[in-house]
């Protein structure tokens, strides 16, 4: 067995698993260094209601196929998976029984930096997309909110070596976000595997 928890999240409208120990902390150690390292990290300017601004974090694209992923009127343009991104993502898909094309990994370099409230559903993801999200690295918080009722809210905490696997009708009914923190922390990195096809 690769992990030992399996904790479906219970959100209406939702399909959310939590593996808190997807790999192991020595595997997560590893990984954490060697990607910090390897992984072409930049950092792009957003556009938000016509302003220009720098994204909060650092990102990269990388994908086994030349399909581009666009959000925020960035378009990304992938690179071709490293050794340990493959491996990743086949420990995933063996795991999930999902085939993923396309892996968005995002650098959160301490707790002022975050990712804000939005859905997976750019229309290139298509319909109730599957996105299986890793983390190395610095735990932290994570938001669910849902769309059309505001009464409806869940979080977690993200820990090193853990999977978030949302599929379904999460990012048709519910935003995330992983918001700021005020507490002195690390570096977190985050691979969010998707299908672009
Ligand atoms: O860093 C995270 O856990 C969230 C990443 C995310 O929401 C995204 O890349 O769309």
């Amino acid at each position: 067995m690769l992990f030992t928890e399996v904790l479906p999240l219970n959100m209406k409208d939702a399909d959310v698993i939590y593996y808190p120990n997807f790999f192991t902390q020595e595997q997560s150690n590893a990984y954490f260094n060697t990607l910090l390292n390897t992984i072409e990290w930049q950092e792009d300017t957003i556009k938000v209601f016509g302003k220009t601004y720098l994204q909060p974090r650092l990102t990269a694209l990388y994908a086994n196929n030349k399909n581009p992923y666009s959000y925020s009127n960035i378009i990304m343009h992938p690179k071709a998976f490293t050794k340990e991104l493959n491996d990743i993502k086949n420990k995933i898909e063996k795991a999930v029984h999902i085939k993923f094309t396309t892996c968005l990994a995002n650098l959160y370099r301490n707790g002022n930096e975050s990712n804000g409230w939005h859905a997976d559903n750019e229309k290139e993801l298509g319909k109730n997309p599957a996105i299986a999200s890793v983390t190395f690295g610095a735990e932290r918080m994570f938001h669910f909110k849902h769309k059309y009722n505001p009464n409806l809210k869940s979080k977690l905490i993200l820990n090193h070596g853990s999977l978030l696997l949302m599929k379904g009708s999460t990012q048709e009914n519910w935003l995330h976000q992983l918001p700021k923190t005020k507490k002195l922390i690390g570096k977190r990195i985050n691979l969010t595997f998707r299908i672009i096809a």
